[in-house]
């Protein structure tokens, strides 16, 4: 039990240096002590970045279900296993125990039986932020089905491309979906997908709006009769540690999206074990990850992190702004919730907001506060600290992939020092190194590089769906021996990590290497600026210039441009340097986010290059509308 939960900084070091050491022994242990298997692994890890192959506990045997449902039953059946707050704050909550989750999980495996999905198979999930999406994952699980949840915020060609690329052969969506005061027609979207997926045999339906819909006859039925009439217990399938958990695509900038394939043992190992330490989850915390579980961050820290944990965990189906921009804080106040992850451009936006909305609510449960998906900027990072946390809650600024399957460098609250900006540290297990342009390492500290993990953790995704040359060349050719993560670091004096961004986002300027991420916080602190992007543009003296795009607080902002102008460049002068200031502001309204509220670079580029002739794939944008108006108002 010894090295499962750390407690303070000289463990954390102490237990690194075990797992750095000798990673095959330190698993060995976790897995060993934490999980049920049906049987032991022959092997813990073999290992060649070249092929590339890793496997993880091999000859192992188990379910992941009775990891994260059935060990629970004798000690924590009445614990509540999934709090699901609904969209409309009037509609009341649910609580639902391990015993109910299990029972519903082996109702629905049993109607996937029914329709002749087998192990191996591939089932698609395209269902809004219900209890009937958790239950969905776990009941494939439970027969070694394998999973590819699609985001239902996707269009229907985005949808369709997904489905066949992993040949589903079933689908389970809802009639609609509820989005503050909007409802969606899922079952719209997914008829008009299924026109070019031939290989879809049935579509299983939640009802969930009540809005009339089209069913097919042969394909279609509604689920909740067939889960009633279901047996309440199914028989869990027993899986090799390396058979497929999941497929789950990548919001992909370049190409056709990514199906990053993760499997059993590892996948379940790390991701329990990384959400017991970087929450420091107690037995009756309440945690809430804000995440969709449309991505990685619900799948390993909404669903099987905290299951495996027996862990009590939060559903929220709504967004922050409904029915005001206090949904958040009210939802922490009800449910008294104690760990709260939520991501950066979230916390931007309720930064926007008055602090009324904040200060109604008793947010004296929180003991951690959490940050994943970008690099969050030191305002809002304050603006978290100081309002949220009222300085008495650490912030875990979390740094992974979809690839990397778990949490991979980040604070351990209460036990980790923080630094603004810093994810700090690697987790246990993981080892970071900074590479430079000629692919060598660069060691010591005060150093930045492209970020490179060395060697393998359990989490690291096996593959991609179909596709093994790409996982191949995408990851592990830039860098000899290395998994390429494709995002560029700086390590401080201390040795803490702080993540600049993509390096696809390194502008270099008169030879100067410079992150977006540093210049972007310093437009940031300006006050009249909500948020910002730069790119480079192409520059006959320097190689490369610098091209802002900025949001201001108020639109109607009356003050003169020129003005602004100069002023955002003297606090980027007096925070990064001259050398980062920018020739070009544009004031924009909005900024392209991908789905994931990512900021689509790609476009910005080419926008500011003035060579808007090929602007790409813009389909997966959650705001397409701006792109027109970023390249009316262009410079
Ligand atoms: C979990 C997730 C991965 C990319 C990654 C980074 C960026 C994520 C942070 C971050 C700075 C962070 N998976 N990123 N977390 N950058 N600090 N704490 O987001 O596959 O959707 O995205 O997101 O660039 O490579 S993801």
């Amino acid at each position: 039990m010894s090295n499962y939960h750390i407690k303070h900084l000289e463990e954390y070091y102490q237990v690194y240096r075990k797992s750095v050491r000798n990673p095959e022994a330190f698993w060995e242990e976790i897995a060993e002590e934490h999980f049920v298997w049906r049987k032991r692994w022959d092997n813990v890890l073999s290992w060649d970045f070249k092929k590339p192959e890793i496997k993880w506990f091999e000859g192992a045997k188990l379910n992941i279900t009775e990891n994260c449902l059935d060990r629970h039953l004798p000690t924590r059946g009445d614990k509540t296993a999934i709090i699901f707050e609904p969209n409309n704050p009037k509609e009341e909550a649910l609580h639902i125990t391990y015993r109910q989750l299990h029972e519903r999980v082996c109702r629905m495996a049993n109607v996937l039986l029914d329709h002749g999905v087998k192990k191996g198979d591939r089932v698609c999930i395209y269902l809004p932020m219900i209890p009937e999406l958790s239950v969905a994952l776990l009941a494939c699980a439970r027969i070694g089905a394998i999973h590819s949840v699609v985001f239902a915020g996707f269009s229907s060609h985005a949808l369709a491309t997904r489905i066949n690329d992993s040949d589903c052969k079933l689908v389970i969506t809802s009639d609609g979906s509820f989005r503050g005061s909007k409802s969606i027609d899922l079952k719209v979207i997914v008829d008009k997908a299924l026109e070019g997926c031939p290989g879809v045999a049935n579509v299983l339906v939640v009802k969930r709006t009540g809005t009339k819909i089209n069913m097919e006859p042969a394909r279609d039925k509604w689920l909740q009769p067939l889960l009633d009439e279901a047996y309440a217990d199914c028989v869990a399938e027993i899986m090799d540690a390396e058979d497929p958990l999941f497929i789950l695509y990548t919001s992909g900038s370049t190409g056709t999206p990514k199906g990053m394939v993760h499997t059993t043992a590892g996948y379940m190992v790390y991701t329990a074990y990384t959400f017991k330490n970087v929450f420091q989850y107690r037995e009756h915390d309440v945690y809430w990850c804000t995440a969709d579980i449309g991505w990685i961050t619900g799948h390993s820290y909404i669903v099987y992190g905290p299951l495996a944990n027996g862990a009590t965990t939060l559903m929220f189906e709504g967004v922050p702004s409904y029915p005001d921009f206090g949904r958040f804080w009210d939802v922490i106040e009800k449910h008294k919730v104690n760990q709260f992850y939520t991501a950066p451009t979230a916390i931007r936006a309720l930064a926007k907001e008055k602090l009324e909305y904040l200060e109604k609510h008793d947010l004296s449960s929180l003991k951690v506060l959490g940050s994943v998906g970008e690099p969050i900027n030191e305002e809002a990072w304050h603006w978290y600290n100081n309002n949220v946390g009222k300085k008495n809650s650490p912030i875990v600024d979390t740094w992974w992939q979809t690839e990397t399957g778990g949490i991979m460098i980040t604070p351990i609250p209460y036990v980790t020092p923080t630094t603004p900006t810093y994810a700090t540290l690697p987790f246990i297990g993981i080892q970071p190194v900074l590479m430079n342009e000629n692919a060598k390492e660069i060691k010591g500290n005060q150093v930045d590089g492209r970020l490179c993990i060395k060697f393998p953790w359990p989490s690291i995704a096996r593959t991609i769906w179909g596709n093994h040359d790409r996982y191949r060349d995408t990851y592990f050719t830039a860098y000899e021996n290395m998994y390429f993560t494709g995002d560029g670091a700086l390590r401080d004096a201390v040795g803490y990590y702080r993540i600049t961004g993509r390096v696809d986002d390194v502008i270099i300027v008169s030879g100067h290497n410079l992150g977006t991420a540093p210049i972007e916080d310093s437009i940031n602190e300006h006050p009249a600026v909500a948020e910002s992007a730069i790119v480079g543009f192409p520059h006959d003296v320097k190689g490369n210039a610098l091209y802002g795009y900025v949001i201001l607080k108020e639109v109607g902002e009356s003050r003169d441009r020129e003005n602004l102008r100069k002023e955002i460049n003297q606090q980027i002068t007096e925070h990064v340097g001259p050398i980062a200031k920018l020739d070009k502001i544009q004031f924009v309204t909005g900024l392209p986010k991908t789905r994931s509220g990512k900021i689509m670079r790609r476009i910005l580029r080419k926008i500011a290059s003035n060579d808007t002739s090929n602007l790409g794939d813009t389909s997966t944008l959650l705001n397409p509308e701006i792109v027109q108006e970023i390249i009316d108002n262009a410079l």
